[in-house]
């Protein structure tokens, strides 16, 4: 499975509009933990790491970023903006999230518990262990 966008059937009606998340229909694993960042200074890049196993879809509910996948081979820049749009970033990808607008609210949705020792935070390590 590889990192990708993916749109979300929008629902609602003139009231206003409603998205679902549903684990293993639109959202492509187990879904055992949400978190969302927000609040993040002007300028600052966060992230900047990779999961061993840890797979993940990214949402901006509000607001937009920047977000730059890099499977050790290839880099690629998604911009985030709208609430119907998700971007899948598989395990051993090394994820940037940046250009953070002021209001930007980035939901995650991870198919694992929070665990430190998942993550990988030195990208020479990264590098060797996707070689
Ligand atoms: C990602 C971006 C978008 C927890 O205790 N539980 C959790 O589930 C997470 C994700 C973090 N934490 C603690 C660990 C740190 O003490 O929260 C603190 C900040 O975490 P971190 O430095 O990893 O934050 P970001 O914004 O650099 O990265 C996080 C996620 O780690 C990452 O997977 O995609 O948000």
């Amino acid at each position: 499975m590889s990192s990708r966008l993916i749109n979300f059937n929008v629902l609602g009606d003139e009231r206003g509009s409603l998205i679902a998340l549903e684990e293993n229909h639109n959202v492509p694993f187990d879904v055992k933990r949400v978190f969302y960042i927000y609040g993040t200074q002007e300028g600052i890049p966060r992230g900047q790491h990779s999961h061993h196993k840890t797979k993940q879809l990214l949402i901006a509910i509000n607001g937009g970023c920047k977000v730059t996948l890099d499977d050790g081979n290839k880099k690629e820049t998604y911009t985030l903006n709208k609430p119907n749009v998700g971007l899948f970033q598989d395990a051993l990808v090394w994820g940037t999230m940046h250009d953070f607008s002021n209001d930007c609210v980035l939901m995650v949705l991870a198919d694992t518990y929070y665990d430190s020792n998942d993550y990988i935070r030195d990208y020479s390590l990264f590098l060797k262990t996707v070689e």
